[in-house]
């Protein structure tokens, strides 16, 4: 009884640091990213395949299909698989959107589960050529940071090889917007 109460109480106390934490600044957790075992510069991950699934750890590797595996280890469903049965009920975050840093889904590339205020905080700021709307997300992207400045959105679950001359190499935040 004295454990459970202890867990009980520690559980609380950690909730409530949660809260408070997220009430005091609008500041995301601190972002960590790691690759190969070894935490790296949050700025290398726009040269890896990379994915937020288990935020705010970014969890980074040398191809997409290693980043795919693990995501779907890590969050029950993987990138561009869609809504399955397979995920775990407790889990809430789904990727909406994997986006490269080439054409035809070429280059780094990254996997996020979140609205991203401020794509240059991981190395991606005016680098997005080609994405890919995943599990029926509808992407909405921004040429500044915070969601301002012009805006472009594709149809609901498109993937988009080549978003065009307008737009290549432009985009500053993104989210998904239904
Ligand atoms: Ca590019």
């Amino acid at each position: 009884m004295v454990r459970i109460r202890l867990l009980l109480g520690i559980t609380l106390l950690v909730s409530s640091s949660l809260l408070l934490s997220a009430n005091v600044s609008a500041a995301a957790p601190e972002l960590r990213a790691v690759y190969a075992g070894h935490s790296i510069p949050l700025l290398q991950v726009s040269t890896l395949h990379c994915h937020d699934g288990a935020y705010p750890i970014i969890r980074c590797f040398a191809t997409e299909a290693e980043a795919t595996a693990d995501a779907n280890r890590i969050i029950g469903r993987a990138p561009g698989i869609g809504l399955g049965t397979g995920g775990q009920a407790s889990i809430q975050a789904t990727f909406y959107v994997t986006f490269y840093q080439d054409e035809n889904y070429g280059g780094a590339s990254w996997s996020t589960t979140g609205a991203i205020s401020d794509l240059s905080q991981i190395g991606w700021n005016d680098a997005i050529t080609s994405f890919k709307s995943l599990n029926g997300g509808h992407p909405k992207w921004w040429t500044d940071s915070n969601y301002s400045a012009a805006s472009a959105q594709w149809a609901a679950g498109a993937w988009v090889a080549n978003i065009g001359s307008n737009w290549n190499d432009q985009f500053s935040s993104v989210k998904n917007v239904p």
